[in-house]
């Protein structure tokens, strides 16, 4: 099924995000705040506890690499039929999970820089969109993500100024780069999701608030694309909704 309204497809196709208030019932929101919670407190045995990063200097969870596919709480998420009737109005009708994350960003919490999800995510063609959903209001005071509108048109550009967060070195693009006189923040209410493109670049900044900013962004790709790194194992995505294709 596909009912999206047709302004938001086309605003994601000259802007490169758009958000949708309200997704999650106020049950649904609680859920997830608990199991985020329960996960980065290390309060559920069955969670890999490598895929929990940490703020740098501190033992409070940054973090929590593949949710969705190491937790049925979040799966449930991942295949929750409002978000996936959006992606199938943006991706067509055939949706593989390709990855899912939480980012706690608790006070304190340092800034994501300026990146396409693209450069680390090798798929071709890019049919590949991230559902961010907030957990807690997010505002440009608790570290909400920034965008510039229509820069998915654009290419990919060069990731090659590192970036230390904790014991980690991560990649960014350079600040020269970034027209940052054309960004936008993307404020959400709590259980609101933006849907972002993965050549769109976006931030989040810092959280200089005492309450934690929690979202889960969860990763949709065609699942007509392909995995292009060949230095790495081909990944085996889930389908989610629709077929498969043969390679
Ligand atoms: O939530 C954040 O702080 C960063 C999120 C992000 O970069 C993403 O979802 O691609």
């Amino acid at each position: 099924m596909q009912t999206t309204d047709d302004s938001l497809v086309a605003q994601y196709a000259r802007e490169g995000f758009f958000s949708v208030e309200h997704v999650l019932s106020a049950a649904e929101l609680e859920l997830l705040r608990q199991r985020m919670d329960e996960i980065s407190a290390g309060r559920v045995p069955s969670f890999p506890t490598a895929n929990i990063e940490f703020e740098p200097g501190a033992a409070v969870a940054r973090k929590i690499n593949r949710c969705a596919e190491c937790d049925e709480g979040f799966m449930a998420h991942a295949m929750n039929p409002r978000i996936l009737d959006i992606i199938e109005s943006l991706i067509g009708p055939d949706i593989k999970l390709f990855g899912s994350q939480c980012f706690m960003k608790p006070p304190g919490g340092v800034e994501k820089p300026y990146h396409q999800d693209s450069a680390y995510f090798t798929i071709e063609p890019r049919e590949l969109v991230t559902c961010w959903t907030a957990l807690d209001d997010a505002t440009i005071d608790n570290g909400c993500l920034w965008v510039i509108p229509g820069s998915h048109r654009g290419p990919l550009l060069d990731h090659d100024q590192p970036w230390q967060v904790g014991d980690r070195v991560d990649m960014q693009v350079r600040d020269e780069q970034i027209e940052f006189d054309r960004e936008v923040p993307n404020e959400l209410t709590a259980g609101s999701c933006s849907f972002h493109h993965s050549m769109l670049l976006h931030r989040s900044g810092s959280n200089q608030t005492d309450r934690p900013r929690r979202g889960l962004a969860v990763h949709y790709m065609s699942a007509r694309s392909r995995w292009t790194d060949s230095s790495a194992a081909k990944p085996n995505y889930q389908l989610l909704r629709g077929r498969e294709y043969e390679d």
